[in-house]
Order: C-alpha cells, then structure tokens, then sequence
C-alpha cells in the first residue's frame, strides 16, 4: 500500500494501480472518453487529466501510477479550462445532431458537454460527412460522430482478438477502418457487437431495428398477434437504463413493460433454455453412450457460430446441432403455440429482446428456416428495448411485477445460468448426471465452473467416467483454449463458449455501464434467480415434460429436430 492525497485528503491506496482506478474507487468522478474499465488504458482523449505536485504538465489519470506520497489534485482551474479546451476541440470536429442520434441520452461526450458547459468555439465545426455503414444486421457506423478514443479498436482486439478495425491516416482525419475500408459485415467480424457496447458516443451502435418494432406496434394489424421473449441476461441489466441499481433483477418489470408496449404475449426464452439442455443435454448423452465428434462444444452464441464457420471449420462437425434458445422459442410459438391458438404461424409476429447484436444477425441465417418461414422477426436490443419504454412513457420503475404468460413462460433456475459464463455448462450437467445416474445431486452448483476467469475447466465423474468440460468467454480467450486444444495441449469432452466477457450478461447490446465491477454484479444477479428458483433442474420443468408428450415426442426426435436443431456451413 501507498500512501497518496487527492485534493489535500489522505488515503492508503494499493501500489500498481493508476490514478484513475484509484479515484473512482474513492468516488472522485473523474471524466474520460478513452478510457474503459475492460480495457488497458492508452491516455488518448486527455480528458481525465490532473495536477500532480511535482509536475510540470497536467497527466492523464488513465496511465500514471499512484505513487507514495503523491499529491494530485482534481479540481483545479488549470484542470477545468484543459478539459473544456479538449472537449471543446472533439465538439470542433463533431456532427451537432444529438437529437437525431442514436447514442442521445447516452452519450458520454454529450454528458459532458452539458456538464462542463462547452460552447463551439468561434462557431467552427469541421465535421465531415459520411456514409453510414449499414452492412451488417448487427450493427451500424457512423464514423462522423468517431472521437477517436479507440476503444471499439482496442475492444476487438485486446478482449475480442479479431482485429478487426486498425486506426487509419493521421491528425483529425484519424479514423478505426477495416482493412481496405471494406464494409464491416465483408470482414471476419463475428457480429458481436462489443465495438458498438463500449463505443462512448453514437459512432457505432446496433442496427436499429427498434424503429421497426415501435411503427409496427403502433399499427397493429387485426389478426395479427405479437409475441415477445426476453433473453435470461436482459432482466438482470435492464433496470439499468432506468437508474436502478446493477445486479437489480426486473423480471416481472419487464414483462408489464413489454405489456404496456402492446404484445399479446411475453414468454420467456429461458422456457428454451431448459428446452435446450433437453435437446442438447440429450445429444451429449447420445454422443455419450453411441459414440459421436468429441470434445463437443455449445452452439448458442451465434457470434461463436460465426467464428467457427470463419475460422475453424474443422470443428463444424462438433458444434452441438441445438439451436440456441432463441430460435427454439421462435420455432415452438409458430408450431405448437399457433396451434394452441388457433393461427396461423404467418400471422404471428415474434419480437426477442436480446442483450445481443449477433442475434440480429443469427435470424437472417438460411439455416434457420422452419418450413421456409423465418420464426424470429425482429431482434431488440436491451439498450432497444430501455429506449422503446422510455418513448412510451411507460414508469418502469414504478410498474407492478407480472408474470410470463404460460405455457411457454415456465422455467428453472438451470435456464437462469445462461445468461452467465458457466452457465450453460452447469444447467447442461446437472441434467447429463441425473439422467446418466439415475441419481439426484446432492449438491446443484458447481463451483468450478463459475467465476469470470477467461478459461476455466473441470472434471465431473459420471458413472465411473470422467467428463472432461471447458469453458471459455470473450474471443481472445476462445481463440487461445482452440488454439491449444489444436496443438494437443488441452483434451476436453464438452466446452461451452461465449464470445463475449462474462456470456450474455457482458453482450453487446446490454447498457453501457463504466462500472468496473458490472459483470459481477450482474453474474450475481442470475445466480440469485437460480438460488431463489423452486425447480432448478431443466428436465424437471413440468411445461417442457408437457411440450414434449403434447407435441415433440421425445428428446432429439424426428420433430424435434425438425424444429430445434440446424446445421452450419462452410
Ligand atoms: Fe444469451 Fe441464450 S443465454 S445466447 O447468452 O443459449 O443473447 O441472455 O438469450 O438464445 O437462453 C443471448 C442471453 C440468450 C439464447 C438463452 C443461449
Ligand atoms: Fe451474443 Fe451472448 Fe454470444 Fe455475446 S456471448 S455474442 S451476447 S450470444
């Protein structure tokens, strides 16, 4: 420990932190654009600068070292005129159009705008127009608004390793292109959506098809009816967006608020998430007992897909062929649901809300086609759907807890874990050893497959035989444990990959939060759902017992894989 002073108070800090780590942490609300908890700090923006006895120039608080007996100050004028002329050259040479943008109410830069008071300087704004690239079903780019903090650059390289982007020219016309400047979706991006997730203004963003959903819910056409779902990781991050604390679980919020946002029916995609461990669950146990491609790995991240179809085709063949929950909710309401009710699957419409851009991207996928219908419609964001609430004027905070309409609003605390690293794997073995033993366990978690380190693995003996399982999240970390597992350094029978840190609960359509602790809070957040939840084993849940004796048999059945399972391509 060292000790510093900020604005003349003295604190034990610990040694090898930076300055800003250590001010937030004490609460000192120091400003940046650059900077971002997930990344290595690279002091670009000059935004966080501060005094520092001793030193001649202001220093970024991102990349200096506290230091014993160092005494910084954060609040002087020196410090305020530097930040404002800093803000006030990006304001020089940024597009004036928050009201038509998409990062609006958002934004950091106009946060601060407003706070430090910035004026255009002589009236000068050199912005230059450009073409939006709208490429992808994922995401957008508007690099007009870029203030080249680099961290969508930093994000897809550090965290994601993609590279994808790479700052290009020099000064003011410094811009994150890709190589060649081709359009996005023509690059190996995954569709993950983590530039658009840390991008500080409205440069990047995901496509927003939230102006669809809200003409089209304003027009509602007789005989129409519309569904929604809503991902296991929206309802621990929704709350957010209204001002709610991290790790507040809005479950039922959310479903009066998609209500009050005039679906007919909200079910919820963890229903298929237990649907999933069945089909899925069922396949490792298949591969299990009949032989089949080991090590198997998960399919439900489609920005996991992506990168598999792109990078390691080799391993197509041991992908698990379940679809993600997602589309199995979609296939289940336009078959079994429509015939419940009585329409046609045509006539439904189904909206997901997803904390995910490459959701988006995943329905327009050929392969998912149930008899050449697209189940999903439209996929939302959770910043998407906090927007539509929002523009309704719907009081989120204030709105009565409802529940899921039934049947396909049931679910177990196994479903909850997807939305966390881990999880998937866990809800998946403790239906694999029930099943496999004929034996309940005696105790649910496993331990060592939570957690947010980048690749974990464990051990579980079923039967006598020991199933080896792996588990990697953020893409870097996944294109490390293939890499190994290629050479032969690692065996494994079953990895569960999320591209994105900490799975679904860190996507890339969830709200932007510079908390450096968010995902834990989150991760706790589903761990409470799963804790608090009176079934937590998904073949126990009594409305996917009645699905399948009702309608798809049995588990990996000819219908079932009909409508639950695809295939992937080259
Ligand atoms: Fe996920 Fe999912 S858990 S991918 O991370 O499997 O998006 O939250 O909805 O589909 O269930 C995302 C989250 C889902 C799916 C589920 C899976
Ligand atoms: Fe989407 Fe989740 Fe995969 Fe990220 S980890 S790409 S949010 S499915």
């Amino acid at each position: 420990m060292v000790t510093i002073y900020i604005n003349d108070k003295p604190y034990q800090v610990q040694e090898g932190k930076t300055v800003l780590e250590v001010a937030w942490e004490l609460g000192y609300k120091i400003p940046t654009l650059c900077h971002h908890p997930e990344l290595e700090p690279i002091g670009a923006c000059r935004i966080c600068v501060v005094e520092i006895e001793g030193a001649r120039t202001l220093q970024p608080a991102c990349t200096t070292k506290v230091a014993d007996g160092m005494k910084i100050r954060t609040n002087t004028e020196r410090v305020e005129s530097a930040v404002k002329f800093n803000l006030s050259l990006i304001m020089a040479n940024h597009p004036h159009e928050c009201m038509y943008c998409e990062a609006d109410g958002r934004c950091e830069l106009q946060k601060l705008v407003h706070m430090y008071d910035i004026q255009p300087i002589f009236g000068v704004n050199v912005a230059k127009e450009k073409e939006i690239d709208v490429s992808s079903p994922s995401i957008n780019r508007d690099l007009s608004k870029c203030i080249k903090c680099q961290r969508c650059v930093r994000v897809c390289s550090e965290i994601q390793g993609m590279n994808i982007y790479s700052m290009v020219e020099r000064g003011y016309e410094t811009l994150p292109e890709t190589e060649f400047g081709i359009p996005v979706y023509e690059t190996n991006c995954i569709s993950c959506g983590q530039c658009a997730y840390l991008c500080p203004v409205g440069a990047i963003y995901e496509t927003p098809d939230w102006k669809k959903v809200w003409k089209m819910l304003n027009n509602k056409e007789p005989g129409k009816v519309y569904v929604a779902q809503t991902a296991p990781s929206v309802r621990v991050a929704i709350g957010e967006e209204f001002g709610m604390e991290p790790g507040t679980v809005s479950t039922g919020k959310m479903v009066a608020a998609l209500r009050r946002l005039g679906f007919d029916y909200v079910f919820d995609t963890n229903f298929a998430a237990d649907l999933t461990i069945m089909e899925e669950g069922y396949e490792l146990i298949h591969r299990l007992q009949e032989g089949g491609k080991f090590p198997m790995f998960t399919s439900c991240c489609p920005g996991w897909v992506n990168e598999m179809e792109k990078e390691w085709p080799e391993l197509r063949e041991h992908l698990s062929t379940a679809k993600s929950p997602q589309q199995m909710m979609s296939s289940v309401v336009k078959t079994y649901f429509a015939q419940k009710i009585g329409v046609k699957p045509e006539d439904i419409v189904m909206v997901s809300v997803m904390p995910c851009t490459a959701k988006k991207d995943e329905i327009t996928r050929p392969q998912q086609l149930v008899d050449g219908i697209k189940v999903t419609d439209y996929v939302i964001t959770t910043r998407e759907l906090g927007k539509l609430i929002k523009l309704k004027g719907i009081p989120f905070v204030n709105l009565p807890e409802e529940e899921y309409d039934s049947p396909l609003g049931t679910s177990t605390g196994a479903a909850a874990l997807f939305g966390v690293t881990g999880g998937v794997m866990e809800a998946a073995l403790r239906t694999a050893y029930e099943v496999l033993t004929g034996q309940r366990l005696a105790k649910l978690v496993f331990e060592p497959v939570r957690g947010l380190d980048g690749i974990r693995e464990a051990e579980i003996d079923i039967n006598g035989r020991k199933l080896k399982v792996a588990i990697a999240h953020g893409m870097a970390n996944v294109k490390k444990l293939l890499k190994e597992m290629k050479e032969g350094k690692r065996y494994y029978d079953f990895v569960e990959i999320m591209a994105c840190m900490g799975g679904c609960i860190g996507g890339g359509g969830q709200p932007k939060n510079l908390d450096p602790d968010i995902l834990k809070k989150r991760a706790a957040a589903i761990y409470s759902i799963d804790e608090m939840s009176v079934l937590r084993r998904s073949h126990e849940n009594p409305d996917i017992i009645k699905l399948y004796e009702e309608f798809l048999e049995k588990p990996n059945s000819h219908i079932a894989h009909h409508l639950l399972h695809t295939h992937y391509t080259d």
